[in-house]
């Protein structure tokens, strides 16, 4: 038997990544550029094991069964991964051996964070582990797991070309700089509660594209510019730059959802409570300490300096205090991650 075990980090994104031009290969119709958080906090792991006895590919996700050969998402990330091995003739053994797959995610259940980067950046990093193949190709293959996984294959910040040729293989993800740049940038992630079911962000990108106006006018005329001025507030670890520009990103996400139609709705009354707290606290104290990004559902990610973490921290439980109606569920203070 052949067996490999992988972790792999979380990311969240300052410049979302929303719409596809391509729905099967996972090609985005924007660039994106993210921040990969610390393992230790969140992270997947995955062992994937190939034998001989193995009659069918089997992968449990935390502890149950889930269709991997049903999953034509999984399946192309094997394949791809299997033709590199193949290409450069690193096979350790038979190609025609069948995989079992163990994957876990240590998320705190309150964190509420989409998994699928971390856990398809994972699988396709276990993968590549057991048949032999560089990391450098793979961020190609962890996007046709899942667009944002392809984020996730590096530390630091990250930014996922869209790309311009229409098989992909310029639609990849490189690193804009390592953590070590800016390594007191620190993550507080507030989680709202919410009863209400979200349309999946396949779906909600899918409709966006199909019906929204404003998702064409971003793409065209506010990524570019938005994308190219944050790669250079990160050089410059310029954060009142980064805070603007990732707030104004997060609202104009939103905007979308809310411009598609029918409309998805993401962030709640709680959600928007936390926007106002955020330009409240930057107001009271005179200059931008404190963003806020939201990705496909209520919950927030604040991006601030480590030295302003304790005053942030009591002025967050100060207004969303646990017993008040619009209270926050969870807050944790996350590090960038170094790989
Ligand atoms: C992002 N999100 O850039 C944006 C912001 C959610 C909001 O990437 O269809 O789960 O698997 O490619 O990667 C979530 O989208 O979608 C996402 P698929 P994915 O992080």
């Amino acid at each position: 038997m052949f067996i490999e075990t992988c972790i792999a980090p979380v990311n969240i994104a300052l410049i979302k990544y929303w719409g596809k031009r391509d729905e099967e290969l996972i090609l985005p119709i924007n660039d994106s550029l993210s921040v990969t958080l610390s393992t230790d906090e969140m992270c997947a792991k995955t062992t994937a094991a190939a034998a001989s006895s193995f009659k069918r590919h089997i992968m449990w996700l935390n502890g149950e069964e889930v269709p991997f050969e049903q999953n034509p998402r999984a399946m192309r990330c094997l394949k791809e991964i299997q033709q590199l091995a193949l290409a450069k003739e690193q096979l350790k053994f038979p190609i025609e051996w069948k995989l079992h797959i163990v994957s876990r995610n240590n998320f705190p259940t309150a964190a509420g964070l989409a998994s699928s980067a971390a856990g398809y950046a994972c699988l396709v990093y276990a993968l590549a582990h057991l048949y032999g193949v560089q990391k450098e190709e793979l961020t190609a293959i962890a996007r046709q797991g899942s667009g944002s996984a392809c984020r996730s294959l590096y530390g630091g910040f990250v930014r996922w070309h869209m790309g311009k040729s229409n098989d992909g293989t310029d639609s990849i993800a490189l690193p804009v700089a390592p953590c070590e740049h800016w390594q007191d940038l620190h993550v507080l992630i507030l989680v709202v509660n919410d009863a209400r079911k979200k349309t999946s962000s396949t779906k909600g990108m899918q409709l966006a594209v199909e019906t929204s106006d404003l998702i064409k006018y971003r793409a065209q005329y506010c990524v570019p510019q938005r994308t190219a001025a944050i790669v250079d507030a990160i050089k410059k670890h310029d954060f009142a730059k980064l805070a603007e520009i990732t707030m104004r990103d997060s609202n104009q996400f939103h905007a979308i959802a809310l411009d598609t139609y029918p409309p998805c709705v993401y962030m709640n009354d709680v959600s928007h409570a936390i926007v106002e707290f955020v330009h409240a606290f930057n107001k009271a104290v005179g200059e931008v300490k404190l963003a806020y990004t939201f990705d496909a559902g209520p919950n927030a990610c604040l991006y601030l300096l480590e030295r302003d973490v304790s005053i942030v921290l009591a002025a967050i439980k100060n207004s969303f205090p646990n017993d008040a109606e619009q209270s926050v569920e969870y807050v944790k203070g996350i590090p960038i991650a170094c790989d």
